[in-house]
């Protein structure tokens, strides 16, 4: 999963499976619940089991700097796909419908408060019981069902 290495790549893949469910092939479903799994490992940096809104959005705002990559503050399509293979294109394809999801007000850009608020948006989903700390357990089952669908 090349494409997973990429922080930022993994974030966004997660925020829409989490938000709009998994794609219908079986294979890529086992990847994103494997790769839900790692990429909950990152958010939780204290290793106490569980992720806060708080915790996340910090991660985060710093790997939308790093994909940020002429520093305007605001992620293109392109800075946003950059290093995806072009025979890739099925990956292509989902990251570009992931960038229209998160660009919220559809004008090509992804602004730090869009991303900020795709954040919330993921915590909001994947707390399931509603505490304020999203536990690998949700996390993973959120983004395995599609529960915000
Ligand atoms: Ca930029
Ligand atoms: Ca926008
Ligand atoms: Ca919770």
């Amino acid at each position: 999963m090349d494409f997973f290495r990429n922080t930022g790549r993994l974030f966004a893949g997660l925020l829409l499976t989490i938000a709009f469910g998994l794609p219908a092939v079986a294979q890529e479903a086992e990847s994103d619940a494997e790769s839900a799994a790692r990429y909950f490992n990152r958010l939780d940096q204290k290793k106490q089991g569980f992720f806060t809104l708080a915790d996340m959005q910090r991660i985060e705002a710093k790997t939308f700097n790093r994909t940020d990559d002429d520093k305007d503050g605001l992620l293109t399509l392109s800075e946003f796909n950059f290093g995806i293979p072009d025979e890739e294109r099925d990956v292509i394809e989902r990251f570009t419908r992931r960038f229209r999801l998160a660009d919220a007000d559809s004008d090509g850009r992804i602004t730090l408060d869009e991303y900020m608020a795709f954040c919330a948006k993921v915590v909001t989903t994947a707390d399931t019981n509603q505490d304020g700390m999203v536990t690998e357990e949700e996390f993973v089952a959120a983004a395995g069902s599609g529960s915000a669908e």
